[in-house]
């Protein structure tokens, strides 16, 4: 009994904690893409970290792939009853994985205008509640930087998602410039979430069941921001902003290696792609990458990745509905950290990442 008063006056919402919890990687998936999603399952060609992830998702008969399917389609309801019962306050929505990504450039298009509308829609329903990241089909960039200008300027949206990789080719290459340009341009952080591996890397993934979140998610998604910073894109683009989940894919542990790896194959002359660049690996983590702790509720981890790329630069995020833990908000809230931290981390961090502006509730008042 008196568990269960804590647990409820723990995760209330409204600020009464001493701060709002604004969760920053959230998954939806409007009905239209999930009916393409399974017209690419049916394909006897379909790639096999899709066949693998959405197959599952989609397919499966059991309660929680069931679950999930449900909840990444509703943005009302069922969604802010869930925000109640684990505490947050404020969701930044985006495009579940791999989002248009996996599409032909025409169905790309239609279902990034589709997903804005959408979660803007539900942006001016529930303005306190929800917030959200534009969608682009990122094989036509010109399109696409259409897409992110109306989506930014006309619906109110506050970055980009890209889910990794697109068909096997990465932000770095030149034909995604105009994209970064215009994200950079506008101010608008990118989101760089993870998918599946691409069929040239998954091999040796799928048949040991490591090519999803357990792992294979981290490593494609982690060298996709080491193939970015590598290539020079963000000397290139230095105002760029990027978000990377999952504690950062596990690249903050490495940091010490890459920029001693790094430095010594420039100094070598041993790769024509090892070139010299105007910050180490490690400095463009403190001045161009946020870090959120999406799946990864861990609190020696966390503290670690405030040591090491800055504490105002780890923020807060749930990965709802695929992980949907109540008592990992608990275990945040009692990380190591002051009031004013813990304001940062939850709060205050992503409002200026984000550039949030969605009303509050006065200080104390209602419930949310
Ligand atoms: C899973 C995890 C799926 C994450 C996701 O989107 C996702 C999963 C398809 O557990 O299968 O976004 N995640 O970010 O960890
Ligand atoms: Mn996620």
């Amino acid at each position: 009994m008196t568990d269960q008063m804590t647990v409820e006056k723990d995760l209330t919402t409204g600020g009464r904690v001493g701060y709002l919890r604004i969760a920053v990687e959230e998954a939806y998936a409007p009905p239209e893409l999930v009916r393409s999603f399974r017209d690419l399952l049916d394909r006897p060609d379909v790639d096999p970290g899709f066949e693998s992830l959405m197959g599952f998702y989609l397919r499966s008969d059991a309660e929680r792939p069931r679950a999930v399917q449900r909840k990444l389609q509703d943005l009302g309801d069922e969604r802010l009853a869930d925000m109640d019962s684990a505490g947050i306050d404020h969701a930044v929505v985006s495009l579940t994985a791999p989002g248009t990504q996996v599409l032909d450039v025409a169905r790309a298009r239609e279902i990034a205008t589709v997903a804005n509308d959408r979660i803007a829609d539900a942006c001016l329903w529930h303005p306190g509640r929800f917030s959200g990241l534009a969608a682009v089909g990122f094989e036509d960039a010109s399109s696409a930087v259409v897409e992110l200008e109306r989506a930014v300027t006309q619906l109110g949206l506050k970055g980009l998602i890209c889910n990794s990789h697109v068909k096997g080719h990465y932000l770095d290459e030149p034909q995604f410039y105009p994209i970064l340009e215009a994200a950079e341009a506008l101010g608008v952080p990118i989101y760089l979430h993870p998918q599946t591996p691409p069929a040239q890397m998954i091999g040796p993934m799928l048949d040991a069941g490591l090519d999803g979140a357990i792992f294979g998610f981290g490593v494609e998604t982690g060298m996709h921001v080491l193939r970015l910073i590598v290539a020079g894109v963000l000397d290139r683009f230095p105002r760029l902003k990027l978000v990377v989940g999952h504690l950062g894919e596990a690249l903050p542990y490495w940091l010490y290696r890459l920029d001693w790896m790094h430095a010594a194959q420039v100094r070598a002359a041993r790769y024509e792609s090892s070139k010299p660049l105007e910050l180490t690996p490690s400095e463009y983590f403190r001045r161009n990458i946020w870090i959120t702790t999406s799946g990864m509720a861990w609190p020696p981890a966390i503290m670690f990745c405030r040591e090491v790329v800055g504490a105002d630069r780890v923020l807060y995020a749930m990965d709802y509905p695929y992980q949907f833990v109540a008592d990992e908000v608990r275990i945040q809230d009692d990380l190591p950290m002051s009031r004013d931290e813990l304001r940062a981390f939850y709060e205050t961090t992503a409002v200026e990442l984000f550039n949030l502006d969605f009303p509050r509730l006065a200080q104390g008042g209602g419930d949310g």
